[in-house]
């Protein structure tokens, strides 16, 4: 059958990102967790890394599983499909969440209303993502766009708080597609609000130890409760949980759809 030859194929080899995604941890206890997975192993290297090998096992027809997730751009470029997930070690579907620090509710409290207010939909993500990806804008103009095109939802963030002058707020956030869409919206909204804003780029672990710390002041950045549930159970103590800002997102081995593999229990010992 289809999957007799689908282990030496791919050198019993699933294409991974960063090591310190959240994915990747779920990746590795997927591994512990599956018996028939043993003597798989998940090549770890970078997003771009990812997506390029993608590209080119598409281009060629091969078969290749990598490691996924949507909103991403990858799904509407290219026939893709999740693979079952029976042991639910992907975490099903989630959503990502708003953190603060303590105390910014008393010391930034226009800011921490909005931040609090901030959600949006998948398909708004989206929106970004792909104008970013399909024309090459670059994310921060195609978040900027969003902004301006959008004022009737940006409105309910924003309608009842009053402008600041020159405050300075710190967002931390990682450096996926998905959230540099949410932090630039998020700055430009800031921004004309009166604020000074700073982002900084840091991987999942420091995205939590910053506003546990104080050292920053909000994130829209965890996928939660799976995704970076770790790193928020460390942290949970310090830091105030402002709930979704978006809802429906999803993590799992991903494959090509021509590929005839349906389950991550199929995958050949
Ligand atoms: N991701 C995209 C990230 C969060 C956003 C799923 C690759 C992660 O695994 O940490």
């Amino acid at each position: 059958s289809g999957t007799d030859n689908l282990g030496e194929s791919l050198d019993y080899t699933i294409t991974g990102i960063e090591p310190g995604a959240g994915i990747s941890g779920q990746a590795r206890k997927t591994l512990e967790e599956y018996e028939n997975l043993e003597g798989w192993q998940v090549l770890e290297s970078s997003t771009a890394g990812m997506l390029g090998a993608l590209d080119a096992a598409i281009k060629n027809e091969e078969p290749i599983i990598v490691l996924g997730w949507t909103p991403h751009w990858m799904f509407s470029a290219y026939d893709l499909k999740f693979i079952e997930d029976p042991k639910g070690t992907f975490g099903g579907a989630e959503d990502i969440q708003t953190i603060a620090r303590i105390g910014l509710e008393e010391d930034l409290p226009e800011a921490y209303t909005i931040l609090d207010l901030f959600h949006w939909e998948p398909a708004d993500m989206e929106a970004v993502m792909y104008e970013a990806e399909d024309k090459g804008t670059p994310i921060e103009d195609a978040a900027k766009n969003w902004v301006d095109q959008n004022t009737d939802k940006v409105n309910e963030w924003t309608d009842d708080v009053e402008k600041v002058n020159g405050e300075k707020i710190e967002l931390v956030t990682t450096q996926w597609d998905s959230e540099l869409a949410s932090v630039y919206v998020m700055e430009e909204v800031l921004t004309q609000h009166g604020f000074e804003v700073t982002i900084t780029p840091v991987d999942p672990a420091v995205v939590f130890q910053a506003i546990a710390t104080g050292e920053a002041d909000a994130s829209l950045a965890p996928w939660l409760p799976s995704t970076h549930g770790a790193f928020f159970e460390e942290y949970k103590e310090d830091i105030v949980d402002l709930g979704p800002n978006l809802t429906g997102t999803q993590n799992g081995f991903t494959v090509p759809s021509y590929m005839d593999i349906d389950s991550i229990e199929d995958l050949p010992a």
